[in-house]
């Protein structure tokens, strides 16, 4: 039986670190124990700024915090060598891990209809989703293997739509970071931030994490639906 349906609302776009599970952490910790040795503390306010941004781009930012020249060669290396940390952390996942709120949301948005798509600049996303066996729930995924450009370029969001076969402007995206909340605003999309309203104040929603996230939520976007 299908439960009231909201029309302005078709699809929902889910990014993966920080939304559907607390990957952010690992990240940080392995970021750091790299950043450490160029002599860099890697701080909180620091990791806040790689949150949606590419593993590459991300060297490139620590590096330039850190003042040291890296070739190209160096950072595919430093880029490999954090992977291994994160992936190393990420194998203790289990489906307890899933951020709560979040299963229940997407068994709703699936009663109703309304389609389920990850965006996420992970090249890892497949991996975490299945660790937190989430994989069968999503109709589609599009991670950092099938884009060119990392957040905030639209394009992860923009490609996701596509493959639903969506308007992007009946598409809600749920996001954790300012980087995602932007590449939604440019993709034309409806946009939903979790987390701290300062940092996330150009979201049209913004809820404080995902224990709250239904439907009926979603429809307080309906006063900014886009035409
Ligand atoms: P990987 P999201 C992003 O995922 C993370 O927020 C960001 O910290 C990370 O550097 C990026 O994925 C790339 O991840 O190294 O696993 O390819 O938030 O867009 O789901
Ligand atoms: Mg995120």
């Amino acid at each position: 039986m299908l439960l009231d349906t909201n029309p302005n609302i078709n699809g929902v776009i889910f990014d993966l670190d920080g939304v559907v599970v607390d990957t952010a952490h690992f990240h940080y910790t392995s970021w750091k124990a790299l950043a450490s040795e160029w002599k860099y503390t890697l701080t909180h306010e620091d990791n806040e700024k790689l949150k949606g941004i590419s593993r590459k781009d991300s060297v490139v930012k620590i590096a330039s915090w850190a003042k040291v020249k890296v070739s190209e060669n160096e950072l595919n290396e430093v880029a490999n060598r954090k992977n291994e940390k994160y992936l190393a952390l990420c194998t203790a996942l289990t489906p307890n891990d899933i951020l709560p709120g979040i299963s229940e949301f997407i068994h709703e948005l699936k009663a109703s209809n309304v389609k389920v798509a990850l965006g996420s600049a992970s090249k890892n996303a497949l991996f975490v989703l299945n660790k937190l066996k989430l994989t069968d729930f999503f109709d589609v995924v599009v991670d950092g293997n099938n884009v060119t450009n990392s957040k905030p370029d639209p394009e992860v969001f923009i490609k996701a739509a596509k493959l639903m076969n969506l308007d992007p402007k009946k598409c809600v995206v749920v996001e954790d970071a300012p980087a995602g909340i932007e590449a939604a605003l440019s993709a034309g999309m409806l946009t939903v931030g979790l987390g701290n309203a300062e940092e996330l104040r150009n979201a049209h929603l913004i809820l404080p994490n995902a224990e709250n996230l239904t439907l009926e939520q979603l429809n307080k976007l309906n006063q900014y639906h886009l035409t």
